[in-house]
């Protein structure tokens, strides 16, 4: 994924796993009291730390976004340079583990920020992408949703690569696969990244790698890749 990005300009950006309250959540716009920062949602780690704001592990590599555009802003505040970058990493999450959710799964997500950048510049971006990963033929689609990261947002669905979009088991008869949610940087977060939003605008996107790695390759059960079984590492 992060080879097809890099032959379109974005540079991997790699952050660090144990993250402040405000990186995590309030640097992106999350409001206080917003569902993901309960104690049942998120791992926050005991230890030395200011009451308002707790160490936890990312629940999202999203706050590694804030610690890039700043480190991008610094080089020129008055007339910051554009960025293309994408972010690998681990993401926590404090919740029953399933067939389908575990507390820790790997997210990729991806920033580009400058001067002009519409909705057009994310929609072509990640329309080829989602040819370049699953095939030239394949067509994607986009639906409104909601993060509170972005505005507007949409969430990207492509063609099912198993029945062709004539409907199956895995697209659950729809002939469709959500694989990815994004958006327009919202304003208050591309200030708080120290880019002035009245000059800049930018995309983001992220996407959860092992939900589509089930997908492509019919795996069952996302606990398989953290259950250290050689039958199925062997396969890969
Ligand atoms: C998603 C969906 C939509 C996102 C936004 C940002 C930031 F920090 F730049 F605003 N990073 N990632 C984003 C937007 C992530 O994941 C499902």
């Amino acid at each position: 994924i992060t080879n097809i990005f890099a032959e379109m300009g974005f540079q991997v950006y790699r952050s660090r796993d144990v993250e402040t309250d405000e990186f995590n959540f309030q640097l992106l716009n999350f409001p206080p009291y917003h569902p993901a920062r309960e104690m049942q949602d998120s791992f926050y780690i005991q230890g030395e730390y200011q009451e308002s704001n707790p160490l936890l592990l990312r629940t999202h590599t999203s706050p590694g976004q804030i610690r890039a555009m700043r480190e991008f802003a610094a080089l020129n505040p008055k007339d910051p340079p554009p960025i293309r970058i994408t972010l690998p990493g681990m993401c926590y999450r404090y919740e029953q583990v399933t067939p389908r959710s575990e507390i820790q799964f790997t997210q990729v997500e991806g920033l580009a920020v400058g001067k002009n950048i519409t909705f057009s510049d994310l929609k072509g971006t990640l329309s080829d992408f989602a040819r370049r990963m699953f095939g030239q033929h394949v067509d994607s689609r986009f639906r409104a949703s909601h993060f509170p990261f972005t505005e507007p947002s949409a969430e990207m669905d492509i063609e099912c690569f198993v029945c062709n979009g004539e409907g199956c088991s895995v697209c659950k008869r729809t002939g469709w696969l959500e694989i990815l949610g994004c958006g327009m940087v919202h304003p208050i977060v591309l200030h708080n990244g120290g880019y002035d939003p009245d000059r800049y605008t930018g995309f983001a996107f992220g996407m959860g790698i092992e939900r589509i790695a089930m997908l492509r390759y019919r795996i069952e059960d996302i606990r398989y890749f953290w259950a250290n079984d050689l039958r199925f590492l062997a396969q890969f």
